[in-house]
């Protein structure tokens, strides 16, 4: 269990993603992200600045768009800046190295030139770490290992996950840390690897397929977590209704900060 704080930790922390990433939580004393999984971009923009106020990070699936255009990266970029909020691109990355680096810097999508953090699985071994850094590290991104997943019957379990917590370790210029379900913990004081936890809902315990839902406590109180990720539990009755998306997100962040407090003070 962490006992620092996240203002401590940004001070201390050697890549800048990852700084940026924990200055903007105690700041804006949120550690909420949001993922925002919609297929319009005009739904899209307009959840991002409806719970831009309420989050440190926005996360997209960039490729769910179905009338993405390069406009709606500036439109991002410039709400990032108008909200004060970190953007992780969740692509999952999961090839060879050379096919990473490409498929991070070019395409339509153009990933590493907009996306402070991007995420990949483990499963190729380093080299994924090596095609992705050659592209990132100069641009001062930061990656996060997939070491464990929300979803029911998860194969990244055990060994793999000691695997993935063991190639952050010997990569710690570039990987920032994980996605995963609890926090892994440090081999020494210096190291510090963020833990962002998808699959957080405060009203249901899963969907009809496969996802499941632990509650902002569970995750950051009891599983020594740094970011909740919610998506469908923020925007998810319907992407047009403006006043329920912020109370929703207003809701999440003080679940979210509440149990960090409470982390806090059960630990110093
Ligand atoms: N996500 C998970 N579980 C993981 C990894 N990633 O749910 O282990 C991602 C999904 C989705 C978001 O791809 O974008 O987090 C969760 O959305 P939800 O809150 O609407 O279930």
């Amino acid at each position: 269990m962490s006992t620092k704080s996240y203002a401590e930790r940004a001070k201390a922390h050697k890549n800048s993603a990852a700084r940026l990433l924990l200055e903007t939580i105690a700041r804006k004393e949120s550690n909420l992200a949001v993922s925002v999984d919609v297929a319009s971009s005009v739904d899209f923009l307009a959840i991002v600045d409806v719970v831009g106020p309420f989050v440190c990070l926005v996360k997209t699936h960039i490729d769910i768009l179905e009338d993405f255009t390069p406009q709606v990266i500036s439109d991002l970029q410039a709400l990032s800046k108008k909200h004060d909020f970190v953007i992780f691109e969740d692509r999952k990355f999961a090839d060879i190295g050379n096919t990473v680096a490409l498929q991070y810097s070019s395409g339509v999508h153009k990933i590493a030139s907009w996306a402070h953090i991007t995420n990949a699985h483990p499963v190729p071994g380093p080299s994924i770490i090596a095609g992705l850094s050659s592209v990132g590290l100069p641009l001062g991104r930061g990656l996060l290992l997939l070491a464990e997943m929300s979803t029911k019957g998860s194969l990244a379990t055990g060994a793999y996950t000691d695997a993935a917590v063991q190639m952050a370790r010997a990569n710690q210029d570039f990987v920032i840390g994980f996605i995963a379900q609890r926090r892994m913990e440090p081999v020494n004081e210096d190291e510090d690897l963020l833990v962002l936890t998808p699959g957080v809902g405060l009203d249901v315990k899963g969907d009809a397929m496969g996802q499941q839902y632990r509650t902002p406590r569970e995750v950051v109180l009891e599983s020594g977590c740094d970011v909740i990720i919610v998506g469908r539990g923020i925007y998810g009755k319907d992407p047009k209704l403006v006043e329920d998306i912020r109370a929703q997100a207003k809701r999440y962040q003080d679940a979210g900060w509440a149990a960090y407090l409470e982390r806090i003070q059960a630990t110093t």
